[in-house]
């Protein structure tokens, strides 16, 4: 039988989002006894847990055949690999940092000036890229505190609220890329495979679909049904059942968490009771 392999983040930030994301679509994973694999009873799909920075190579290879990784680290291995979907979770930037004190007025800042980063390659594209000449000092973890030990005069980093910048001193300059969690895919995946993939990407949208969006029951009387039923945006059209209670309909409709809090006044104005509101899991359009 044909098993799709999907790497995904071993343990950090990304590990339970990607684990979650499975769950939401009904596939729950079983770890294996060394944590490296995992299987899956509710689809034909094998989960290799890894570490992030590994991931593009195993797909690129074709040891795993599709991966959840962050589109940073995607850019800075450069493998080649396809970009299936953005998952819109892990959202960040990479952006160009300076000690707070800087004179900092444009790029021209960084001629000249040694930039830590884990990031050299995609630093070293956008520097040739604006024809800037900077030293790049590669390291791997606690890059914003280089500048202040003296190993560098900037930093290239991940910045996501910020706040690790401001407890170093540093301002951020310049956004370079922005990135989110993203699905990529070893490019010619067998018919077999790509017809998983597939069902998997189905699931994953019928999921985000539904995101935000809630059902809602309420009860209303009959002669208020057209002005209720103008209240609400719905799918295509609400759906009218009579109540046991004569003159009384119930309304069910799909609107989005966005919207219910602007019209739940005026639905009671006009007269709506007893208003339900329920989570949906999956919406399929
Ligand atoms: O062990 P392994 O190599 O698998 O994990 P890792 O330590 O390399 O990565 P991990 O788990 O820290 O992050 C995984 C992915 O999450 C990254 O590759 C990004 O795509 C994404 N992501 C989203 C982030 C952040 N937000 C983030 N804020 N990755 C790191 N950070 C760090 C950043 O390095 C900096 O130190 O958080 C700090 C900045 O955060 P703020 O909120 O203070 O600005
Ligand atoms: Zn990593």
């Amino acid at each position: 039988m044909t098993v799709l392999k999907i790497a995904v983040q071993k343990e950090g930030r990304l590990s339970e989002k990607s684990l979650g994301l499975l769950t939401e679509c009904d596939i729950s994973v079983v770890q294996g006894k060394r944590k490296l694999i995992g299987t899956s009873v509710d689809y034909p799909l094998e989960v290799l847990f890894l570490r992030d920075d590994d991931i593009p190579q195993y797909v690129a290879d074709g040891v795993a055949d599709i991966g959840i990784v962050g589109e940073n680290e995607v850019l800075e291995k450069d493998k080649n690999v396809i970009l299936v979907k953005r998952l819109g979770f892990a959202k960040c930037r990479i952006s160009l940092a300076v000690p707070q004190d800087s004179d900092y007025k444009d790029l021209s800042w960084f001629n000249g000036k040694r930039i830590a980063t884990s990031y050299p390659h995609i630093l070293q594209k956008f520097l040739d890229e604006k024809k800037i000449k900077s030293k790049i000092e590669e390291i791997s973890g606690s890059v914003e505190i280089a500048p202040s030990i003296g190993l560098a005069d900037s930093i290239f980093d991940i910045v996501s609220s910020g706040s690790t910048l401001v407890s170093n001193r540093l301002k951020e300059v310049e956004v370079v890329t922005q990135s989110e969690a993203v699905i990529i895919a070893t490019p010619n995946l067998s018919k077999e495979k790509q017809t998983l993939l597939d069902g998997l990407l189905f699931r994953i949208k019928t999921v985000q679909q539904s995101q935000g969006n809630k059902y809602i029951l309420l009860n209303a009387p009959n002669e208020k049904l057209g002005e209720i039923i103008k209240l609400l945006p719905g799918m295509k059209s609400p759906t009218v059942l009579p109540l046991y209670l004569e003159g009384w309909s119930s309304i069910h409709t799909v609107v989005h968490e966005r919207e219910f809090w602007g019209i739940i006044d005026k639905l009671k104005e006009h007269g709506a009771e007893g208003i339900l509101v329920i989570p949906i899991e999956k919406m399929i359009l």
